[in-house]
């Protein structure tokens, strides 16, 4: 192998995907350079970075090895919120070229910033992505994701252009017009949240159009958990290959991770990102192969670096190559997140668990909701899923027997009984963007 030496200025004249195989040595001596020029940043234009390291004794040259990485202190969601709005930024606003936002669910929105080199990192980084499923030139991609201040649509749209694709801006909702565009342009990848996909399933059957009939051939899925069962029935009943893409606003968004064709894991773009695994109640780092919280690092990113950012999102890092030959690590698939967990008569529970139990058995549809609620200070858990329409003309025995089957499934998997509800097809609601699939009712008065 030779000895040549990666350097930046070369990515204008390499494939986009050249770092996915770089060979290792030179990976981590890449990802080494990037690290100490990251702790830098952070330490000299950051004032939250510079008090933890010097509450830990750290300056910059004490990071020599990429093992060092763990003597630096975590970064936490709170403390964007702390420094809301601009606090973490590392470039001056004139440097600034783009802000987004997330929802935020109670108070202020954690704001995110790029410079036009965060942004063309971005775009690099989705060209890969879509590449690593191979897609490209002459694919006609509907981006669903939400345009606006969610990374979700913008960070695909720049990445799928400078990919060389056709893409179509239509961000999500109106679900008669995206299933319009797919038929009369002749949508070949679509990208949205899994749960956003399985309604344009369902409506297109509920308005007479077979998507598995039209020139529609892979989608992105992420932003939202979601299970190997559900990828087996959202492939059977759109006809297409489902891809797992992952990313969140903190680190750059859409982006940070993504399958290859080998479906064997998300290959993390590493050059860019570092993965690391920590006990979720420890933070203890754990080694390749155990399972915990995965923590981020951002590696080149300039208006808002971090260092070691505790995600919740609970995987491992696969420690066998992939079958398609990247070199680049890869993690498992991330079906929930320490924060997700809910806890039933002292039994963890978590949604991704009640996902896998009732996508098990043939009939149900991939369309279900959690409710918790108390009774007489026990706590109760309700599971709605909607089941195929026959079960509603035929005999009550039949439905009978389904619940029960259900429930053993659900059983099995939890190891605690839960209250099954059939439902009609198309009564649960629907998501246009992440879906909720637990409805926590314990601490509503009873009536
Ligand atoms: O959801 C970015 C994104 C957009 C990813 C489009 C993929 C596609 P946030 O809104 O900041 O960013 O949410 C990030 O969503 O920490 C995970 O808990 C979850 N998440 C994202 N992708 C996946 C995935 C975007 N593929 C949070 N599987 C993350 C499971 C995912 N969870």
């Amino acid at each position: 192998m030779n000895q040549h030496h990666w350097n930046d200025s070369e990515c204008l004249f390499l494939p986009a995907s050249a770092p996915d195989y770089l060979p290792l040595p030179q990976l981590r001596s890449l990802q080494l350079q990037r690290l100490r020029a990251t702790v830098k940043r952070c330490y000299e234009h950051v004032a939250l970075f510079r008090s933890r390291m010097e509450a830990k004794g750290l300056t910059p040259a004490d990071i020599r090895t990429l093992d060092d990485i763990r003597l630096l202190p975590f970064t936490e969601k709170s403390d964007l919120r702390d420094t809301y709005p601009f606090g973490l930024f590392a470039s001056p606003m004139s440097d600034i070229v783009r802000l987004h936002a997330s929802s935020g669910t109670t108070g202020k929105p954690i704001v995110v910033a790029y410079t036009q080199n965060d942004i063309d990192v971005w775009k690099n980084v989705i060209q890969r992505t879509f590449a690593c499923a191979g897609v490209g030139r002459g694919d006609i991609i509907q981006n669903a994701y939400g345009y606006g201040l969610f990374t979700g649509g913008l960070g695909v749209h720049y990445g799928a252009e400078a990919l060389g694709a056709t893409v179509i801006p239509v961000s999500g909702g109106n679900t008669d017009r995206q299933i319009m565009l797919m038929r009369d342009f002749g949508i070949t990848v679509i990208c949205c949240t899994p749960s956003y996909f399985l309604h344009i399933i369902d409506h297109a059957e509920k308005i007479g159009v077979d998507i598995r009939k039209l020139p529609l051939r892979a989608g992105f899925f992420g932003a939202e958990p979601w299970t190997e069962e559900m990828r087996k029935r959202i492939e059977e009943l759109a006809g297409i290959k489902a891809y797992d893409i992952y990313g969140l606003s903190e680190i750059i968004g859409p982006g940070v991770g993504a399958e290859s064709q080998a479906q064997d894991g998300l290959h993390i773009f590493e050059d860019h990102f570092f993965p690391e695994i920590v006990d979720p109640k420890t933070g203890e780092s754990l080694p390749d192969g155990e399972e915990g919280e995965l923590v981020l690092s951002t590696l080149s990113k300039e208006a808002m670096p971090i260092l070691r950012y505790r995600t919740h999102d609970i995987t491992s890092i696969l420690t066998t190559p992939s079958g398609c030959g990247r070199t680049i690590r890869r993690i498992r698939r991330i079906n929930r997140r320490s924060d997700d967990m809910f806890i039933i008569r002292g039994v963890n529970v978590f949604p991704s668990q009640i996902e896998t139990a009732i996508l098990q058995i043939e009939d149900t549809l991939p369309h279900y909701l959690i409710i918790l609620t108390r009774q007489n200070n026990l706590d109760q858990i309700t599971i709605q899923v909607e089941v195929t329409e026959k079960y509603f003309s035929d005999k009550v025995s039949e439905l009978q027997s389904l619940r029960q089957r259900l429930a053993h499934a659900v059983e099995q998997i939890i190891g605690i009984r839960a209250e099954l509800q059939l439902v009609e097809p198309r009564t649960l609601a629907r998501s246009e963007g992440k879906i909720a699939r637990v409805s926590d009712r314990r601490n509503q008065p009873q009536n």
